[in-house]
C-alpha cells in the first residue's frame, strides 16, 4: 500500500503588520521549502476573525500578506498560493473535526488562555475552535510537514490528535471505501486516511522575541512598535529599533552556554544566525566577546540588507493589486479542487448523502 505523497501546507494570518518573527519563523522557511517539496501556502482569512470579528482592511490585510509572501520569494507557479476564504472546504472539514475534538483539548491550548485571558467566558466560540480550522487547513490537503515558528507546536500536535481520532473512529468506514494510506507511527506501521503531520520547527530563530523584553515573544499585537521589526519598516527604523533593543551589560559571551539566562542576548544572536542563514554557534565564534556596542550596528546592517529588497519588492507587488488577486484566484481554482478530493472522500467515509 501506498504512503502520504509528501506534501507542505502553512498559512500566516491577516491580522497586522508582518514583522521579523513571522518572516524568519515562517516565511524564509516557506521560500527554503519550494525547492523540495510541492508546497500550499495560505493567507488564513477566516482565522483572522476569531481576534476581531469587523474589519474594515480585511481584504487590503490579506493582499498585503500575499504581496510578502512574493516579495519573499515564493513563486505562485511552482506553489499554491490563495486566501482560505476561497476554498470553503476547509471550514466544512473544520466543522466535522468540531465533533472529532473534544472540548478538553481546546481548553488545554495556551493561546487561547493567553489571548481570552481572564474572561474566557466572553471569547468567541471561533478562538476557542480556531485549533480545529487549523487542523482541517492542513488536513484538507493531507499535508505532511507544516513548516512554522515554536509557538505553533502545540496547535499541530492537536492536529494529530484529531487526525489519529478520526482515523480510529472511522477505520472500519475508512477500511471499506479502501481509503485507507499506510504510514509509520513510532515504530509501528498504521492505517489511516488523514497523515499525522509533522511540523518543521527548525532553525535559529523559531521563536524570536521581542526587542524590549526577551522573555516574550515578537508579535503583531504588542503595543510597542519598538518591540519588533516590522516587514515595512525603512532602513532607519530597522536600525533605529535595534540599536534601542534592550540588553545586558555584559559583553557577547565566548561560548553558546553562556547565552543561557541571557534572553536578550541569545535572542539578537538568534536573528543574526537566521538573517545570515548560519548558525549561533557561528556567530558567537565571531563575536564572541564583543560589546552590543560592536554587535548592534553589525546586526542593524544585515538586517537592513536582507529585508530592504523584501519592503521594495513588498511596495513593488503591493501597488498592483490586480496581480496579487490573480495569484490568490488562480490558486484558489488549485486549492479548491484539491480539497474537493478530500472531502468527497470523507463526506463518504462518514456516510453523508452526496450524490
Ligand atoms: N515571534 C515569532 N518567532 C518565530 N515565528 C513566529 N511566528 C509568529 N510569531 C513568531 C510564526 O509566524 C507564522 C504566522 O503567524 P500568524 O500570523 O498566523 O499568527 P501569530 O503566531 O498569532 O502571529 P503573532 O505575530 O504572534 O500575532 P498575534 O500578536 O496576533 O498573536 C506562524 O508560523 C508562527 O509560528
Amino acid at each position: 500500500m501506498s504512503e502520504f505523497k509528501q506534501l507542505v501546507f502553512s498559512g500566516v494570518q491577516p491580522t497586522g503588520n508582518l514583522h521579523l518573527g513571522n518572516y524568519l519563523g515562517a516565511l524564509q522557511r516557506f521560500v527554503a521549502l519550494q525547492d523540495t517539496y510541492e508546497c500550499i501556502y495560505c493567507v488564513v482569512d477566516l482565522h483572522s476573525l476569531t481576534a476581531t470579528l469587523v474589519h474594515d482592511d480585511l481584504a487590503e490585510q490579506t493582499r498585503a500578506i500575499a504581496a510578502a509572501y512574493l516579495a519573499s520569494g515564493l513563486d505562485p507557479k511552482k506553489n499554491i498560493i490563495f486566501n482560505q476564504s476561497r476554498v470553503p472546504q476547509h471550514a466544512e472539514l473544520a466543522w466535522i473535526f468540531n465533533c472529532v475534538a473534544r472540548i478538553g483539548w481546546m481548553n488545554r491550548m495556551t493561546q487561547f488562555k493567553d489571548k481570552a485571558g481572564k474572561d474566557r467566558e466572553n471569547a468567541s466560540l471561533g478562538l476557542l475552535a480556531y485549533p480545529s480550522l487549523m487542523a482541517a487547513d492542513i488536513l484538507v490537503y493531507r499535508a505532511t510537514h507544516v513548516p512554522v515558528g515554536e509557538d505553533q507546536k502545540q496547535h499541530l500536535e492537536l492536529a494529530r490528535n484529531i487526525a489519529q481520532k478520526f482515523n480510529n473512529d472511522f477505520s472500519e468506514h475508512i477500511a471499506t471505501h479502501g481509503y485507507g494510506v499506510e504510514m509509520e507511527v513510532g515504530e509501528e506501521r498504521v492505517n489511516g486516511f488523514f497523515p499525522l503531520t509533522e511540523p518543521l520547527i527548525e532553525g535559529p530563530a523559531t521563536r524570536v522575541m521581542s526587542l524590549r523584553d526577551g522573555t516574550k515573544k515578537m508579535s503583531k499585537s504588542d503595543p510597542s512598535d519598538l518591540s519588533r521589526i516590522n516587514l515595512m519598516d525603512d532602513a532607519d527604523t530597522i536600525a533605529r529599533k535595534i540599536k534601542k533593543a534592550k540588553t545586558d551589560p555584559e559583553p557577547l559571551p565566548g561560548d553558546v552556554g553562556g547565552l543561557e539566562e541571557r534572553p536578550e542576548a541569545h535572542n539578537l544572536v538568534g536573528i543574526y544566525a537566521a538573517l545570515a542563514g548560519t548558525t549561533v554557534q557561528e556567530v558567537i565564534r565571531d563575536y564572541g566577546g564583543r560589546q552590543f556596542s560592536e554587535f548592534k550596528p553589525a546586526l542593524a546592517e544585515l538586517a537592513v540588507e536582507k529585508m530592504a529588497p523584501i519592503n521594495a519588492e513588498m511596495r513593488r507587488i503591493s501597488a498592483d493589486p490586480g496581480y496579487v488577486d490573480g495569484v490568490l484566484r488562480e490558486g484558489g481554482e488549485r486549492a479548491g479542487a484539491k480539497a474537493e478530493e478530500t472531502m468527497k472522500m470523507v463526506r463518504e467515509i462518514i456516510g453523508l448523502l452526496d450524490n
